[in-house]
């Protein structure tokens, strides 16, 4: 079995998919991670704080039978996953669009990230993870809860988090998230082509398709530097891929204030179901960090009331 994260792989999906095979196989079941492309800085950051190999790039799994995590709509999966068994799916996130043709293991709770969820399939088995498998967990919680920040983190991401680390020996949780998060913050020398592209996520509304990356940093400055240079590349992308929408939310992590760019065919209409007004292919996002939950239902809402 292949238990596969979704397409630009960030911590959740990398760590989710890690802890979760690491669990089958504790279990007696053959399970190998595995991810649709190259981990971001911060989930590598991870990679290297617990000491675990990079998991396989797998955009292919025709004819495997796959545990996916961290999604559930076919578009975050790979081209050929249809011709997949799903044997289950663990996701936190709107339900999406995947249907199977035999019965499945869904776990979908709404919590601030998939490795809770993974860990709480631990215990339901009566079992531990791994220190450095733990380890990884944790940091995936610490980072889609934006350190316990995020509105989408709930009791359960708390004990999750607390009880990883003890198991994987992290005395100074603080210390640990502000270092992963200097991590994710080390732009500079990141090619704009490739930061618009980072946790980006295509979302189809009523018929038209919005491109939402997302950057979490601990200031913006950087990125604002580069934002005429990805604007450029956002209009190419956009022109390629015929989007509504292309946008990039640059999220600061310690103000907790979102600040985004934007090329659209209708600027406005989306800045409008955000409370917003652009100015300069630019709003403002006061008090928003999370894309799931403070943007996407009112982007939906928006495009789906015409
Ligand atoms: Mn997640």
């Amino acid at each position: 079995m292949i238990v596969l994260g979704h397409q630009n792989p960030d911590c959740d999906s990398l760590c989710s998919a890690i802890g979760l095979a690491s669990l089958f196989n504790k279990m007696g079941k053959t399970a190998t991670p595995a991810l649709q492309g190259e981990p971001n800085p911060e989930a590598l950051f991870l990679l290297e704080q617990s000491g675990l190999p990079q998991p396989e790039i797998r955009t292919e799994v025709a004819g495997e039978e796959i545990f996916i995590v961290d999604y559930s709509d076919w578009g975050q999966g790979t081209a050929d996953m249809k011709k997949a068994t799903i044997l289950g799916i663990v996701d936190h996130h709107k339900l999406g669009d995947i249907t199977t043709s035999t019965p499945l293991e869904c776990w979908i709770w709404p919590v601030g990230c998939s490795a809770t969820i993974v860990y709480n399939m631990y215990k339901f088995n009566n079992q531990v993870p791994d220190a450095p498998v733990a380890k990884m967990m944790m940091g995936a919680i610490i980072s889609d809860t934006v350190n316990f920040q995020g509105p989408t983190t709930t009791d359960i991401d708390k004990v999750a988090a607390n009880e990883l680390a003890e198991i994987a020996g992290v005395d100074d949780i603080e210390a640990f998230a502000a270092a992963q998060f200097e991590a994710k913050s080390d732009i500079a020398s990141v090619p704009a082509a490739e930061l618009i592209l980072r946790d980006q996520k295509v979302f189809e509304m009523a018929g038209d398709k919005l491109a939402i990356g997302q950057l979490e940093l601990t200031s913006l400055d950087t990125a604002l530097s580069k934002k005429s240079d990805m604007l450029a590349e956002m209009g190419v992308l956009q022109a390629e891929k015929g989007y509504h929408s292309t946008i990039v939310l640059l999220t600061d992590i310690n103000k907790l204030d979102t600040v985004a760019i934007i090329i659209s065919e209708d600027e406005d209409k989306v800045a409008k179901a955000l409370n917003s007004t652009v100015v300069d292919h630019t709003f403002d996002l006061p008090g928003v960090v999370s894309r799931k939950k403070q943007i996407i239902p009112f982007l939906q809402a928006a495009f789906e009331a015409e």
